[in-house]
């Protein structure tokens, strides 16, 4: 089965705090936007962004229980950081319980808090949008919008070395998933530019 916006927007205004909605809002809009700027189905776009954050309401101890019945858990960082999983859950959820067989955005939603190395540039938006929609308000973020406007893979790539230092700064373990990420959107940009190095 195909998502439909509207289905996507009712289910989400229907789980959501009226807090996370409007975050969601933002990042379909930003998501639509940018996908349309780079050539991208503007349509999946908007889906996986109403839907990235459907499984957050849900209570953490639950999370990890659900992961747990559903095989979602992959790194021993899962359990330690459950918070992580949301994604993950929304993905499976919509694919198992919903009917949703459009991969790409299976794949935004599941990727949305971590990246993955080899993200498409679907799942780029995703992630990137959702660190960037217009509620979010830190020093460089202005400066991120502009950069995933200009280069999508650069732009991501500066969201998940933002993602790393601050979760350094403030003290929070890093996911093996997030500093892979950040190891092959390098990678990628180095052999994109030829020259680029960390
Ligand atoms: O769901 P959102 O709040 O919109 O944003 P999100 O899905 O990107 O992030 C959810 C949480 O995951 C947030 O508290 C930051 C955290 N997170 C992201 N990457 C890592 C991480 N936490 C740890 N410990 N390690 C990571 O690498
Ligand atoms: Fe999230
Ligand atoms: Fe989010």
């Amino acid at each position: 089965m195909i998502l439909r916006a509207e289905e996507v927007y009712v289910l989400a205004a229907r789980v959501l705090t009226e807090e996370r909605l409007k975050h969601t809002l933002g990042v379909a809009d930003w998501a639509e936007d940018l996908a349309r700027h780079h050539g991208l189905d503007p349509v999946k776009a908007r889906c996986a962004a109403l839907a990235h954050d459907l499984a957050k309401g849900i209570p953490i101890k639950d999370q990890l229980s659900l992961a747990r019945r559903w095989n979602l858990l992959k790194y021993p960082e899962d359990e330690l950081y459950p918070y992580v999983l949301h994604g993950s859950l929304a993905a499976y959820w919509l694919e198992h319980y919903f009917g949703v067989d459009d991969t790409e955005v299976l794949a935004a939603v599941a990727s949305h808090t971590l990246g993955r190395p080899g993200m498409s540039p679907l799942e780029m938006v995703i992630y990137s949008a959702d660190l960037t929609e217009p509620s979010r308000d830190f020093p460089e973020v202005d400066k991120l919008r502009q950069s995933l406007y200009d280069d999508l893979e650069k732009g991501t790539f500066e969201c998940v070395k933002g993602t790393l230092i601050y979760l350094r700064e403030s003290n929070h373990p890093i996911h093996p998933l997030t500093q892979l990420t950040y190891e092959d959107l390098q990678r990628r940009q180095t052999i994109g530019t030829g020259s680029e190095k960390a």
